[in-house]
């Protein structure tokens, strides 16, 4: 849904407050629309995963308050680093945004264009997993980046980005750690997913959709969706930050590692993988379909292979699902 289509959408949720109840009659004199408009907008953007409180005779109201990412805010403080030419674009709903890039025109891209959604309907993990993306939640973020090097040499970028992600939210004073590839959990529980898209253009080089969901303030009815434990961001940061404000630290992260990928490949992004290593040293299980390896947790080599040490012996694997010995659900 584009910006114009939600624009009712956006000024309802403005009107509504999370102290005090506003009648269906009173929203729809203020927006000059019938109270069925404004039970259906309202019905509609509970579908989207807002939590909103409808009670007869009374009227509506927000669970809690909205923090939804400003346009103006967040180009003033990305204005700085964006690449001349590069787009950074906001939509209220859309599918996808790593789908988004992937159907566009590449030829008309500057490496560094990304997009920011308030919701995704169809947001998706890895393997065709789901990414739950309820509405002014969370960070649902994808950037676009054309390589001058070959598709073989950007396979570890995922590992690059998951690293690079939880860095940043170290430099916040949160405990983050990363679980190979690429996801991010504070305290065994999952707050964030990376999928890396990648193409190769005519010519060999690779192209890259590097897409991040980062759960910042989850509502209950949405959480209860994901099978596994998870957390989000504001349960843990020391110093409330409002989610433009992490937008713009987020699109920074990950322009600085495409940048340092690009020039020095995985070896120089990961040099400080060990540091944030949710299984560093630990027994731990490899899942690969029929085919489960288990051993001590020896971190990723230079190509972004996970290192498992077996009887003494250390060897890479490129694919599977890591746990901690004696957990099945892989999440801790
Ligand atoms: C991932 O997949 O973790 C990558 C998720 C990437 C999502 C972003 S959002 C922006 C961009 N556009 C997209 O369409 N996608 C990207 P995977 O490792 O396959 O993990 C998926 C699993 O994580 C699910 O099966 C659930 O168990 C769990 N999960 C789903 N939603 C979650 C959430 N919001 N928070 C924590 N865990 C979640």
């Amino acid at each position: 849904m584009r910006k114009a289509a939600f624009e009712t959408k956006r000024r309802l949720l403005v009107a509504l407050r999370d102290d005090c109840f506003i009648s269906g009659q009173e929203l729809a004199e203020q927006f000059d629309i019938s109270r069925a408009a404004i039970s259906r907008h309202v019905k509609e953007l509970e579908e989207l995963g807002v939590d909103i409180y409808s009670v007869k005779g009374r009227g509506y109201k927000l669970a809690k308050p909205l923090d939804l990412i400003e346009a103006p805010a967040l180009a003033a403080l990305t204005g700085a680093y964006l690449p001349l030419g590069a787009e950074l674009l906001l939509f209220p709903v859309i599918d996808s945004t790593n789908q988004h890039w992937m159907q566009q025109n590449h030829a008309d891209l500057v490496s560094g264009s990304a997009c920011f959604a308030e919701c995704q309907t169809a947001g998706r993990g890895r393997r065709g997993r789901t990414w739950q993306s309820p509405f002014g939640a969370s960070l649902y973020f994808s950037m676009w980046w054309q390589s001058q090097n070959n598709l073989s040499e950007m396979m570890g970028l995922s590992v690059a980005v998951g690293v690079a992600l939880t860095r940043w939210m170290n430099r916040l004073g949160v405990n983050a750690k990363v679980k190979w590839p690429n996801d991010i959990y504070i305290e065994h529980k999952k707050v964030s997913g990376v999928l890396v898209e990648l193409d190769a253009q005519s010519d060999g080089r690779g192209l890259a959709v590097v897409g991040i969901g980062l759960n910042v303030s989850m509502p209950s009815a949405a959480g209860a969706l994901i099978d596994q434990a998870w957390t989000d961001l504001s349960s843990h940061l020391p110093i409330a930050m409002s989610r433009t404000e992490l937008a713009a630290g987020l699109y920074q992260t990950i322009l600085n590692c495409l940048e340092q990928f690009e020039q020095g490949g995985l070896q120089a992004c990961i040099q400080d993988w060990d540091d944030y290593d949710e299984f560093a040293g630990q027994s731990v299980r490899l899942s690969m379909g029929q085919h489960d390896v288990e051993g001590i947790c020896r971190g990723v080599d230079g190509h972004g292979a996970l290192q498992v040490e077996v009887g003494g012996v250390v060897k890479s694997y490129f694919g599977g699902e890591i746990s901690v010995r004696g957990c099945d659900n892989g999440a801790s």
